[in-house]
């Protein structure tokens, strides 16, 4: 199959240290809606998504649940399953560190860089923060009042001397640059991509990528006194999952490279330094593109755990219903930026841009044609320039969301579907169709065709952000389960006038206030 036919994206594999929030929500969500928009648009899609079940973090919160490892991280991984079904997330794949496939998989692509030279035996001593499974260099670390060192992160570091194996990073930085430069594309957005190439020209070190000092880990082949670096485990996931090191794989050979990896800001390192040069020093390719977004905080507060304010998704969806977070999460803030999350916001964007905008539009158009037209699509008459114009726009809609969903330009996406909905309100209004009813009612019917044609076009590019709300108005429009791709599109899959319509039913409820009740 041509390279430009599939699409594969994956998310970051949550630690199952913590409960799934609203920022694992957010990523995966993005994650969804490239799935769902390349899959409508005709790709062959992989989207994976899953857990990162190793390393010391992990086995210091099984301990502190007194729980075996293995048994506390298949209790806590299925968080995140649950998360995946209750955000109506279309992933293919879920994968766990802990799976035999991945086991293998690691231990395949350490054998390969020790053939290669790129790993050898020495020494580790210095600083790590377990919180971040990262090691800090001295000069990195400021010091808090209790007398603790402290990373960038604001995690706590700690002293470490053990025998280690070390991957040689320090070869890497002038190919890592050379690599950057020659593929724009790799590192998104900008403001990552020049902290990341500042970073490699400052020079790196080799990397330590063993630990002997606890076992929750993958072994190192022929060293079982190691276990490997909990991110060289994790970052392998993204080939395990296409077949590796199977690599004449049919999922391997049409997948990987990966076009997207979809990351927070606090992971670009991980994935644009270590993980390119890994791949690279296996003879493998890296991926296409890794874009890392803003991070998202609750009423201007970070959320921790110590605050007790982390966003949870489920009490969210449950507040505002699942499609109205889907909505706000993508279209509230410049995708890359951070954002913060607020009631008001949240209830503004609900109310203003789903009840009032969208809802109110297809409610109008919807409980007109079926008071007034038979309950059927109406027979549309000659159009006339304003009519041309409205669905020139619907028709010219794909064309222009089809580079901004490549840059993961969300925000801009649904701004510029926006557009139409306000012009198609704007056109109710000026057209009047309820004061032609009485005047001039093929007209009516024709005014009527061209908006239930326009919301045609906004509901079937609306599904990858809200899927559920837009397969309803779809249903209402009596448009056929195979007629909801992005093939169907422009005037060959038009409405057929005189099909049946359902009673009409809104789709997007006002919010109102509690204490308003
Ligand atoms: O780092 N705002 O896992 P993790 C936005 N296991 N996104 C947020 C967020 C916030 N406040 N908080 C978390 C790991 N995220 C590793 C990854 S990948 C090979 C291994 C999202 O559970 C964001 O995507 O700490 C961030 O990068 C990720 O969760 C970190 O998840």
């Amino acid at each position: 199959m041509a390279e430009a036919e599939r699409y594969y994206v994956t998310t970051p594999i949550y630690y199952v240290n913590d409960a799934p929030h609203i920022g694992h929500a957010y990523t995966t969500l993005a994650c969804d809606a490239l799935a769902r928009f390349m899959r409508l648009d005709g790709r062959s899609v992989h989207f994976l998504t899953g857990t990162d079940e190793h390393g010391q973090k992990v086995e210091k919160s099984a301990k502190a649940a007194g729980m075996a490892p293995k048994d506390f991280t298949d209790k806590v991984s299925q968080n995140f399953r649950d998360l995946a079904k209750a955000m109506n997330f279309s992933n293919d794949d879920f994968i766990r560190t802990t799976e035999e496939r991945h086991i293998k998989s690691c231990q395949e692509l350490w054998r390969r860089l020790k053939e290669r030279g790129e790993i050898y035996l020495g020494s580790y001593a210095g600083w790590y923060a377990v919180r971040d499974e990262a090691y800090y260099g001295e000069e990195e670390l400021t010091l808090a009042p209790n007398g603790k060192r402290i990373a960038p992160s604001g995690a706590e570091v700690e002293w470490v001397e053990e025998p280690s194996y070390f991957f040689k990073l320090s070869q890497w930085g002038d190919k890592l640059l050379k690599f950057y430069e020659e593929n724009p594309l790799f590192l998104a957005p900008d403001s990552r991509r020049n902290e990341v190439i500042s970073f490699v020209k400052s020079g790196l070190r080799d990397l330590s990528v063993s630990r002997t000092t606890f076992n929750w880990g993958v072994p190192v082949p022929d060293d079982p006194d190691h276990v490997m670096y909990v991110w060289l485990d994790a970052l392998t996931n993204y080939i395990t999952a296409v077949g590796f090191p199977d690599v004449s794989a049919p999922s391997y050979r049409k997948f990987w490279p990966a076009d997207l990896h979809m990351v927070g800001k606090d992971i670009v390192r991980f994935h644009t330094i270590y993980w390119p040069a890994f791949l690279m020093a296996a003879g493998l390719q890296p991926p296409h593109r890794v874009f890392a977004h803003g991070w998202w905080t609750n009423e201007g507060q970070k959320m921790s755990k110590s605050l007790g304010n982390a966003l949870e998704p489920h009490a969210m969806v449950e507040r505002y219903g699942l499609d109205q977070v889907r909505y706000f999460l993508l279209r509230e803030i410049p995708f890359g930026n951070d954002g913060d999350f607020s009631h008001r916001s949240m209830v503004h964007r609900m109310n203003g841009d789903l009840a009032n905008d969208l809802g109110n539009l297809a409610q109008r158009v919807l409980s007109m044609i079926n008071k007034n037209c038979g309950e059927q699509v109406p027979q549309p008459g000659a159009f006339t320039d304003a009519d041309r114009k409205l669905l020139g726009s619907a028709y010219g809609l794909l064309a222009k969301l089809r580079p901004l969903f490549a840059e993961q330009a969300f925000h801009r996406a649904l701004e510029t579907i926006w557009q139409v909905v306000g012009d198609s309100n704007r056109y109710v209004d000026e057209q009047a169709p309820w004061a032609l009813k009485k005047t001039d009612p093929a007209r009516m019917a024709t005014v009527l065709y061209v908006l239930a044609e326009t919301v045609r076009h906004i509901a079937i590019l609306v599904q990858p952000v809200m899927p559920d709300s837009m397969t309803k108005m779809l249903d209402q429009l009596a448009v056929p389960a195979d007629a909801r791709s992005f093939a169907a599109l422009g005037e060959d899959g038009a409405l057929k006038a005189g099909t049946s319509l359902p009673k009409p039913e809104g789709l997007f409820p006002r919010y109102v206030e509690e204490t308003a009740q």
